[in-house]
């Protein structure tokens, strides 16, 4: 059994524990700021305390936030920062962010019970939200935790009218702290990593357990709005017809058709619903979200440009109107040199082959990336890497080499920053 076999399976036991916390029984649903994510938060705050790190918090937008201070021997240590989500999108996997909090929570509680500390001063954070699945913003918990909060968002509402303000109230925060101007993180960050799984097939087609993230992929997320005209689906002959629901499946597949055939380039529409709509009524309106993501900014630009001159030419030739709503907009994120050949140099000190790769999904990494430099260690996903779906898998032995990996690259965290 490795020497960190233990610890790994400790990582899977407590996933477990943590998917019984969900809104929808029988799949894992921990969306921001509800009960079933509060108790998650209770549950990591207990168990951080447990694992005996010095103090455990929790901040005003949800963030539980444990630090592991360094050795007293150490003159001014560096602050090094890691973690990842705690939220999840509906009907998750169980190892999507949470791999990137148990595991650093694994560790610790093995140094503690050695009697060890390391040479910086450790903090674990579990972002209170990242997937933007509640209130269509991502990196709520990441962005207040580095003081980049957008006040504006306290007054998004969700589906149910429910605005962030109030749940975060409800939970127990101080909106108003958020709505302050922020200050840079003090003291400095030195370096944040984050340890996830690869959401993808690569690590798995190529045999590899574990590998180094060179760049994050910069996103664009939108909302349109399609508007045409209800009529009687009975009486409303084909050809007098304002069909938003078909402006949009023609919308659909430009955007398969535009991204299919560019290296690094992914679009996607996740979300298409018909308000209010009925069996017999054309429809409407249609509402559809849009997803569109690339290695470099300029490709993600240029396929965005080519799918809003396909969608002006569907809407013209349909007589529908169009409104654009863009939620999230963020850079692709180069992952910090020396930080990614710190993990090369621990993957070799574990015995696991060099390997490197970029990511297509976005992580916290990115929002830390503002304050600090960002270095990423991905685990392979079996079941084909499906990820963002109950088939979601790491194997515990990879885990276990990912423990000793981060294990090692702690044990020469010194440097990092420098
Ligand atoms: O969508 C993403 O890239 C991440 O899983 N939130
Ligand atoms: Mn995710
Ligand atoms: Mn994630």
């Amino acid at each position: 059994m490795s020497d960190f076999a233990a610890d790994a399976e400790r990582i899977m036991a407590w996933a477990d524990e943590l998917a019984a916390f969900t809104e929808e029984p029988g799949k894992l649903t921990c969306t921001f700021l509800t009960d079933a994510h509060q108790r998650t938060a209770l549950w990591l705050a207990d168990t951080m305390r447990a694992c005996g790190f010095d103090e455990v918090r929790r901040d005003d937008i949800g963030n539980v936030i444990g630090r592991y201070g360094a050795d007293a021997g150490m003159i001014d240590p560096r602050r090094v920062v890691t973690g990842s989500h705690y939220d999840t999108v509906r009907d998750a996997g169980r190892y999507d962010g949470r791999l990137g909090i148990l595991l650093p929570m694994a560790l610790v509680a093995r140094l503690s019970a050695q009697g060890r500390r390391l040479p910086v001063d450790l903090e674990v954070v579990a972002f209170a939200e990242e997937e933007g699945v509640r209130f269509g913003s991502t990196y709520l918990g990441s962005s207040a935790f580095v003081g980049r909060f957008d006040p504006a968002l306290l007054e998004r509402a969700d589906a149910s009218g429910v605005t962030v303000r109030e749940a975060v109230q409800a939970a127990g925060g101080d909106p108003d702290a958020l709505a302050r101007p922020a200050t840079a993180p003090s003291p400095a960050i030195a370096h944040y990593f984050e340890v996830h799984i690869e959401q993808g097939p690569v690590l798995l087609d190529a045999g590899q357990p574990l590998g180094v993230v060179t760049a994050i992929a910069g996103a664009e997320r939108r909302r349109l709005h399609l508007a045409g005209t209800a009529s009687h689906a009975g009486t409303t002959p084909m050809h007098l017809r304002r069909d938003a629901a078909c402006a949009a499946a023609e919308i659909v597949l430009a955007v398969e058709g535009l991204c299919a055939n560019v290296p690094g380039l992914v679009g996607t529409v996740g979300q298409l619903s018909v308000p209010d709509g009925a069996v017999n009524v054309v429809p409407g309106a249609c509402v559809l979200s849009l997803d569109v993501r690339a290695g470099a900014d300029d490709v993600r630009d240029a396929a965005l440009a080519r799918i809003d001159a396909a969608i002006d030419a569907i809407t013209a030739q349909r007589n529908i109107d169009c409104g654009r709503q863009t939620l999230l907009r963020g850079p692709a994120v180069p992952c910090d040199v020396s930080g990614q050949a710190a993990w090369q140099r621990a993957l070799s000190a574990v015995n696991v082959p060099a390997y490197a790769l970029p990511s297509g999904a976005g992580h916290d990494a990115v929002m830390m990336s503002s304050v600090t430099p960002v270095s990423m260690l991905f685990v392979r996903c079996g079941n084909g890497g499906i990820s963002h779906n109950p088939r979601e898998i790491v194997d515990v032995a990879d885990v276990a080499l990912a423990l000793a990996a981060t294990h090692a690259f702690l044990l020469e965290g010194a440097g990092l920053g420098a």
